[in-house]
């Protein structure tokens, strides 16, 4: 069973975002799958022991604002 945990993000407006803002949570260690929801604006993050200050910290490094 895998935890999943919801992010909002700011900026990201195009599937370019999306992208670049996925694969930077996906290098993340721990993480299985991420889901980008670009008309809210969320990602899920899905893994069993996700970092949640390493995950913010790949979306901000990314270039993007998360909540
Ligand atoms: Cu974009």
């Amino acid at each position: 069973m895998s935890d999943i945990t919801e992010y909002t993000v700011q900026g990201m407006t195009c599937t370019s975002c999306a992208t670049k803002v996925s694969a930077a949570v996906n290098q993340v260690p721990g993480v299985i799958t991420t889901d980008v929801d670009l008309a809210t604006g969320t990602i899920k993050v899905a893994g069993p022991d996700v970092n949640d200050t390493a995950v913010r910290t790949a979306i901000s490094d990314a270039g993007y604002q998360v909540n």
